[in-house]
């Protein structure tokens, strides 16, 4: 059993961390697994990617056994090699990734669901920045995304107390994007990841990419940006099949190209 399960079905690459007696906890073979498997949604017939955690938890981010164990890696290495280079991977990758949190995300589980394009939960998952509790800060791009998606104050207060929060709280405060229930959760997020992997894969990856750019561009450069990555998705098959079925009044079929 690989603490990664990873799988391409429908054009959707599917991640899943695989230690759920662990609560899905990161050590460094799944880290360097996940790494891996991100890679793997590099290929074209890639068009969407779907994380989820197996078993009750999302993930309790860092494995603590790990970060006492003599022979383990060290902080360094487990925010240069584990956590940075998957945050940096799901940023860069050119296509959508979904974090579909079946249930606790803590620590750097929590940061790495947050750092996705789309980030849906079940109603019995909760977000929990559990850093402050032993001494930590929050990592994984916490500290990047989380004021960013709901404010400093909110985030600052998150990060400082380490209060867990619930999904429903976290959708109406905007760190989420939406909740379904238990029962309908599964079905529901992979009915996102289908309509997301049978879009016009490039649009979504320019939009993607000039979203990552507005956190640090002037408003100028950020037009400029628009200006240029709509250019070149007007360039794309997909740009030309959305006119064409529109105009036919049709449903328009798209390649990703
Ligand atoms: O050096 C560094 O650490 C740098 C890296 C930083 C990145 C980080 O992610 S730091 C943050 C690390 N994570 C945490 O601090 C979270 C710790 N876990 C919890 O707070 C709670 O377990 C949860 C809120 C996630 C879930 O609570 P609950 O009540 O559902 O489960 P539980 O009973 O606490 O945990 C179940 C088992 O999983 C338990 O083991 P046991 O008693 O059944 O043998 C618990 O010890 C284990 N577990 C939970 N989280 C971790 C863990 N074992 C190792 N590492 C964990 N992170």
């Amino acid at each position: 059993m690989s603490s990664i399960h990873f799988e391409i079905n429908d054009h959707i690459g599917f991640i899943t961390l695989n230690r759920p007696d662990k609560l899905n906890s990161f050590n460094r073979e799944m880290a360097l697994l996940m790494q891996d498997a991100l890679d793997l949604c590099k290929d074209k017939k890639v068009r969407c990617v779907y994380i989820t955690g197996e078993g009750k938890a999302f993930s309790a981010g860092q494995d603590l056994t790990e970060v006492v164990d003599p022979k383990g890696p060290g902080m360094k290495k487990i925010l240069s090699e584990h956590y940075n280079p998957i945050i940096l991977r799901i940023r860069r990758l050119e296509k959508p990734v979904i974090a579909a949190v079946n249930g606790v995300a803590a620590g750097a589980g929590a940061n790495i669901a947050l750092c996705c394009d789309v980030v849906v939960a079940s109603e019995a998952a909760s977000f929990l920045q559990a850093f402050s509790k032993i001494g930590l800060i929050p990592d994984s791009s916490g500290t990047y995304f989380l004021p960013r998606l709901i404010g400093w104050q909110k985030a600052s207060s998150l990060m400082m107390l380490g209060e867990k929060v619930p999904a429903a709280d976290a959708e109406k405060m905007g760190m989420i994007y939406k909740v379904f229930s238990s029962d309908s959760f599964a079905e529901e997020s992979k009915k996102i990841a289908i309509t997301l992997a049978q879009m016009p894969t490039k649009g979504l990856f320019y939009t993607k990419h000039a979203l990552n750019s507005s956190f640090v561009n002037s408003l100028a450069e950020q037009l400029e940006l628009e200006d240029d990555y709509q250019q070149k998705a007007a360039k794309t098959d997909d740009y030309e099949e959305g006119v064409k079925a529109f105009l036919e009044k049709r449903q328009p079929k798209f390649n990703g190209e």
